[in-house]
């Protein structure tokens, strides 16, 4: 139980994470000992599987779900879910492997959550930063975030972050619209929170860059983000728009 929300569960998935699983559950154990961890592995192929079945072995607060092929984080993390809100959670964590996000700014993500219905670690907000990231992939991620709050007018700094906490009640409303599996999973889940009226808040976090391992970004990812959230954005215009228009026209035949 962690005071004030009940109990959390942080959901961790991995693809091809030998090497940063068993250190991300300890840290995550030792930062945070009431909340308990869900590590679902695609079927990787260096065994991530069998280290994490190992580490669940002795924690019973570490549970493994092993899905058979690899579908993409988005997907992954919809299983996840579905777990957690089953077993009655009362909030859910969406947390990397590689040591991107820090086990050790959960609190602030969580205390946060006592009065919102979605918190985002943000990176760029004052406190927020970036360690160890190449520029071009600092430029991509910032403009990401400019882009997509430009256009659908999302009042979020950091859009595309993964260090995400959520009230199962607000999963509970959002899951059955979510279509996006990679990057854009992220905008997904915080343009359904945000377009249903519930509070999206933004807590600053330090972003590390993976030291260990490979990274399973994609052009497909990034260009899935792009075609998406500019047809949401345009729709999202059009019907602004449209309302307007019609007001107009109520206004004149009054
Ligand atoms: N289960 C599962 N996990 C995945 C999949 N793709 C990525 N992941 C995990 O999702 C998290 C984020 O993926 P990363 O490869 O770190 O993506 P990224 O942070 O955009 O890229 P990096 O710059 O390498 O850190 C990691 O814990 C991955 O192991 C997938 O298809 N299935
Ligand atoms: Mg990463």
């Amino acid at each position: 139980m962690y005071p004030s929300l009940g109990t959390v569960l942080v959901i961790v998935p991995t693809y091809n994470e030998k090497d940063n699983i068993e250190i991300i559950s300890q840290r995550l154990r030792e930062a945070v000992p009431s909340v308990d961890l869900l590590i679902v592995d695609d079927n990787s192929p260096d065994g991530t599987g069998q280290v994490a079945d190992e580490l669940a072995k002795s924690d019973s607060q570490i549970h493994v779900m092993h899905r058979t092929a690899k579908n993409g984080l988005g997907a992954a993390y919809l299983d996840g879910f579905a777990w957690g809100l089953e077993r009655g959670y009362d909030a859910l964590v969406e947390m990397d492997a590689d040591g991107s996000h820090q086990p050790e700014q959960l609190p602030r993500l969580l205390d946060r959550l006592v009065d919102a219905d979605m918190v985002k670690g943000s990176r760029y907000i004052p406190g927020g930063e970036v360690v160890n990231w190449p520029k071009s992939r600092q430029m991509l991620s910032r403009g990401g975030s400019l882009w997509i709050r430009i256009l659908m007018g999302l009042p979020v700094r950091d859009i595309t972050g993964g260090f995400n906490a959520f009230r199962a009640e607000t999963l509970k409303a959002i899951v059955g619209n979510i279509t996006s599996t990679g990057y854009n999973f992220q905008v997904d889940l915080t343009w359904n929170t945000y377009s249903q009226g519930m509070r999206v808040a933004e807590v600053p976090i330090t972003f590390v860059e993976r030291e260990r391992g490979e990274s399973k970004m994609t052009g497909f990812i990034v260009l899935e983000a792009i075609i998406k959230t500019t047809v949401w954005g345009f729709s999202y215009r059009a019907k602004q728009f449209w309302s307007w228009v019609k007001g107009i026209g109520a206004r004149s035949t009054s």
